[in-house]
């Protein structure tokens, strides 16, 4: 299916969209902010109105779920009821959480049966734009619609600039704008880059017009895709100014396109004139229209706000650091031969046709009982990856952020703090993180396909 036909085929609907916010629970102890979160089957418009909606599993009956606000400081608690008929679990990806509270299946919990609860409940440390996932089947999961963005605000922010969150998404539908239910599971998804979709949308529409401020505009962007790096630029040509890279700050800097990994989220500030800015997506090549911009005519002055620039901590010095080298093997057009799996050394082509298996870290093909290091509390760790396979990969890991001197804005590299690295083929790159969480924390691909085919192994801080 091609994704161009596919876009021109629809007619923008102009919807105004805004994000829906979960409905706050009373407070019941001072600091703790409290949400209900029901995950159910439901449909929604993806495509214009006048086309039959999609029907996806959502979390509170929208795509993206619940929009979930608080300051930092304060403890979430989320009570979770699970209505779907299969098992999950939610994790919230970028928070440096509690290893209880990370949602991981058969690692941190067990998976929320149909019809249960589980009440999710940690302190939130840090200010900065998330997002929460479910974690079970990702690969199914995700592309259902289960997501949503979770914003927590610096207890002293002042209103005065305008802040919009943005979260894109690009779909796999079929021609009667229902998700592609035979490309499931499919061995060449698997293998090559991931299930990518051939319909876009930002909170959940199709180009939608959303307002904003003239003068400066945070905009947060959170790439919900399953697999698909996403491209975003203004269509104007105008720099937009990175402000913070998966939640945590970064020192400023300009650019006129921000590719974004699955489970990448990024900052900007933007100015907007009177009238409309399109904001497109290029990553096929063709520019889409992503969303679009509605400039207000009166200007908002920004009331002097300074926007925070210090990453939530400084790169530590790597000296005697615990090197932990990892070697991405697999995938269509690479070099693995055979691999390890389940105690059993079994050539690509088994591991392919009878275990749906495609990649490996160090000879061994993922799984949440493949342990990648034992770090002492405290260590400073460098994980050292080589992506010795021909595609590029979203690296994620769960419960820190890392340091990185990242090429993913042009080939000078910099350092910057990120819970997702995306890494070119070829690339060796060093994470650097202080192992300052204990528990069991994940460290694999965020291309939801090829975690589930054997990127992914654990981590034990204790
Ligand atoms: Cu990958």
């Amino acid at each position: 299916m091609k994704r161009r036909s596919f876009i021109s085929a629809g007619i923008h609907a102009g919807a105004m969209t805004a994000m829906i916010s979960a409905l706050p629970l009373p407070t019941l102890a001072a600091g703790v902010r409290r949400y209900a979160i029901t995950a159910a089957p439901a449909a929604q418009h993806l495509g214009p109105p006048d086309r039959p909606a999609t029907s996806l599993w959502l979390y509170g009956g929208t795509s993206p779920g619940p929009l979930i606000e608080a300051w930092r400081g304060e403890e979430l608690e989320v009570e979770f009821l699970n209505n779907l008929d299969v098992p999950t679990t939610m994790h919230w990806h970028g928070i440096r959480n509690l290893n209880a509270m990370d949602g991981v299946p058969d690692l941190t919990q067990a998976a929320i049966e149909p019809g249960a609860r589980f009440t999710y409940r940690f302190p939130l440390k840090d200010a900065g734009s998330f997002w929460y996932h479910a974690h079970n089947k990702g690969w199914e999961q995700l592309a259902r619609g289960l997501y949503g963005a979770l914003i927590v605000r610096e207890p002293d922010e002042a209103s005065g600039l305008q802040d919009i969150t943005l979260v894109a998404d690009d779909w796999r539908l079929d021609e009667d704008y229902q998700l592609h239910e035979d490309s499931f599971g499919s061995l060449m998804d698997w293998s090559h880059q991931g299930r990518l979709g051939n319909w876009l949308t930002v909170n959940g529409a199709t180009d939608p017009e959303i307002p904003v401020a003239s003068g400066p505009v945070r905009l947060r962007l959170i790439n919900a895709a399953n697999a698909r790096t996403l491209a975003f630029r203004l269509a104007s040509g105008a720099p937009m100014r990175i402000v913070a890279l998966d939640g945590s700050p970064c020192a400023a800097f300009e650019v006129e396109t921000v590719r974004l990994a699955p489970a990448q989220r990024v900052d900007l500030l933007a100015s907007f004139d009177e009238g409309l800015t399109i904001l497109e997506e290029i990553s096929t090549g063709d520019a889409i229209g992503a969303a679009r911009l509605v400039g207000a005519s009166q200007t908002t002055l920004a009331a002097g706000r300074t926007i925070e620039n210090r990453p939530w901590y400084d790169r530590p010095d790597t000296a005697g650091a615990h090197v932990i080298d990892i070697h991405m093997q697999g995938g269509a057009m690479g070099n693995l031969e055979s691999a390890l799996f389940e105690g059993e050394t079994m050539p690509l082509r088994e591991l392919a046709r009878e275990h749906s298996k495609l990649w490996a870290f160090n000879g061994i093909v993922g799984g949440y009982d493949h342990r990648l290091a034992d770090l002492a509390l405290g260590d400073v760790a460098v994980l050292r990856v080589r992506n010795d396979t021909r595609w590029e990969h979203a690296m994620h890991l769960h419960g820190h952020h890392f340091w990185v001197n990242s090429r993913e804005f042009g080939e000078a590299g910099r350092d910057v703090l990120r819970d997702t690295y995306l890494m070119a083929p070829g690339e060796t790159a060093d994470l650097v993180f202080i192992a300052d969480n204990p528990g069991l924390w994940l460290f694999h691909c965020h291309m939801m396909e090829h975690h589930a085919a054997g990127m992914g192994g654990v981590i034990s801080i204790s």
